[in-house]
């Protein structure tokens, strides 16, 4: 069954930018701190390491009720039983990895421009991700994205819109005229020593 979910405060994780600690110790302290979904999103890793932490931290999710989002693959996310999928627009397109997932699981695409946007909801995507609303570190070649465009992208789909990209507990502020969902976030959480009080502090932001 799909979840009702909550975008409210979206994790995306970077094993990169830990600060001592392992990537399930910060996952569960970020959820402990108050993220309501969270996506694995991992970059030169093999199959194998991409694998077997999904795994880990599907063990995790399952433990405190979050959903488990895999970036990227498909077959991963199949391969852990993960709550969905979260596809860029040079991933597999969003109508034919609905095809191989089925109707219950999530499908979320991240997109930057209106047209975008409304092709993943026709496509059958359950969320869209939007950005890089903000100047960040974590990933590179991002598209900017305006908080106009985001408030337009918003108006222009029905299914819930996140916002993504450098996005933190002094800029939050800058998205509530927008209405969207939700925001998804890597550093300032998993970036900071306190990760449950990062989550915390955040969540209140909102
Ligand atoms: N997509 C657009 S920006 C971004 C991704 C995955 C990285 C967001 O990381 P941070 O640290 O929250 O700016
Ligand atoms: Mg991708």
């Amino acid at each position: 069954m799909k979840y009702n979910i909550n975008y409210k405060l979206y994790l995306v994780t970077d094993r990169n930018i830990l600060i001592e600690k392992s990537l399930e110790t910060a996952v569960a302290e970020a959820i402990e701190g108050g993220v309501k979904i969270v996506q694995l999103r991992e970059k030169d890793i093999s199959s194998l390491e991409f694998y077997k932490t999904a795994l880990k931290l599907k063990e995790i999710t399952t433990q405190y009720n979050i959903p488990l989002i895999i970036n990227d693959r498909l077959d991963i996310a199949l391969a852990v039983d993960a709550e969905g999928v979260h596809l860029g627009q040079r991933d597999l397109p969003c109508s034919i990895a609905r095809e191989i997932i089925g109707e219950n699981k999530i499908i979320g695409v991240s997109a930057a421009t209106v047209e975008e946007a409304k092709k993943a909801e026709v496509d059958g995507a359950d969320y869209i991700g939007v950005g890089a609303l903000f100047p960040t570190n974590t990933k590179q070649n991002t598209r900017a994205v305006s908080i106009e465009r985001l408030t337009e992208i918003k108006k222009s789909v029905s299914i819930p819109v996140v916002a993504i990209g450098g996005i933190n507990e002094s800029n939050v502020y800058l998205l509530k005229s927008t209405n969207i969902d939700g925001i998804a976030v890597v550093s300032a959480i998993l970036g900071k020593k306190d990760i449950q009080s990062a989550a915390m502090n955040l969540l209140c932001k909102i």
